[in-house]
């Protein structure tokens, strides 16, 4: 199996119907069901909304430092098994606060969990954009005693209606902490979200940025500056961005020179991990080992964090 870096991956997205169930009874709490099966027939999506109010829903029964401890180590597990070498893992602080889970207890459980995890791994904190720019500050400004905690932040939840342009100042003020910057453009948003997050959020790497390729002169923007994009295959066969992999516009993408990585998202809920993703690139779209090779590579090479002393 390839080694590969996964760039864009929601911890919370990586709770299996299984966690749901044993995290519901070992902190009481009521679901509607306790049988997986019938957890994981709801997961029929017909778009990013659909997916979400899923998505926040199940993560009422993560409550406690050892609840993100685990979460965290099982994805960790899962991801060495699929070659994963490194992952930069987005997390939502504003969907833990808003349910009284302290913050103390997300780092707590995160950095742990990343610290015995034997995968070289870094945190991205994440402003749910939904919320709005002041909530985002106060996280940020919350989430700065943990510093040393989280290389950087980003944006991400429902994307239509909440252009980039909002969240100018607390990227600023992320950007003078010396944090690293991507944002979720270009998934449901049109182009007009990607160049935003370009010249107002100064953002390092897309996630998506799928849309990107409906305007000629922001491709050539991406590709001039090696902008990588974190794009996610089954999370848009899912969500409904694109009616199936067949369709996918990845191989343009990569044809166009753009620095294209493959990940997994929200692998709980889209039907695969990341080499799930890549193996599905290989028979749907007949992508080869060497246009595979480039997107692996393109992985370490976007990444933030990756030290190769750590395969030593
Ligand atoms: C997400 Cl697929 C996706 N898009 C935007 N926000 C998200 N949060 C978790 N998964
Ligand atoms: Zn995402």
């Amino acid at each position: 199996m390839r080694p590969k870096a996964e760039l864009h991956l929601h911890i919370e997205g990586t709770l299996e119907p299984e966690l749901v169930v044993e995290l519901a009874r070992r902190n009481r709490i009521d679901l509607p069901t306790y049988d997986v099966e019938a957890i994981r027939a709801r997961y029929s999506f017909t778009n990013l909304q659909s997916f979400l109010d899923v998505y926040y829903e199940n993560m009422a029964v993560l409550r406690t430092e050892e609840d993100f401890y685990d979460l965290a180590t099982a994805y960790l597990r899962r991801a060495a098994a699929q070659g994963v070498r490194h992952a930069e893992i987005f997390f939502d602080p504003q969907a833990h606060l808003s349910r009284g889970v302290p913050l103390d207890a997300v780092f707590g459980g995160l950095s742990a969990a990343l610290k015995d995890g034997g995968v070289s791994a870094a945190l991205i904190l994440c402003f749910l954009r939904d919320r709005g720019p002041e909530e985002a500050e106060q996280v940020l400004r919350a989430a700065l005693p943990y510093r040393e905690r989280f290389i950087g932040v980003g944006l991400d939840s429902a994307e239509v209606g909440y252009p980039p342009s909002l969240f100018r100042r607390v990227f600023d003020i992320a950007a003078a902490e010396g944090l690293r910057r991507v944002a979720h453009a270009g998934e449901e948003g049109g182009p007009d979200y990607v160049w935003e997050a370009l010249d107002i959020l100064r953002v390092e790497r897309v996630d998506h940025g799928i849309r990107a390729m409906e305007d000629p002169q922001l491709v050539a923007r991406l590709r001039a500056e090696r902008i990588p994009l974190t794009v996610c295959p089954l999370s848009n066969v899912r969500l409904r961005a694109v009616p199936s992999l067949r369709d996918h516009i990845l191989p343009a993408m990569l044809d166009e020179g753009l620095v294209v990585t493959v990940n997994s998202d929200d692998p709980a809920y889209f039907g695969g991990y990341v080499e799930d993703n890549y193996v599905a690139l290989r028979r749907e779209l007949g992508m080869t080992d060497e246009q595979l090779d480039r997107i692996a590579r393109n992985s370490f090479d976007a990444s933030f964090a990756y030290e190769a002393a750590y395969e030593g």
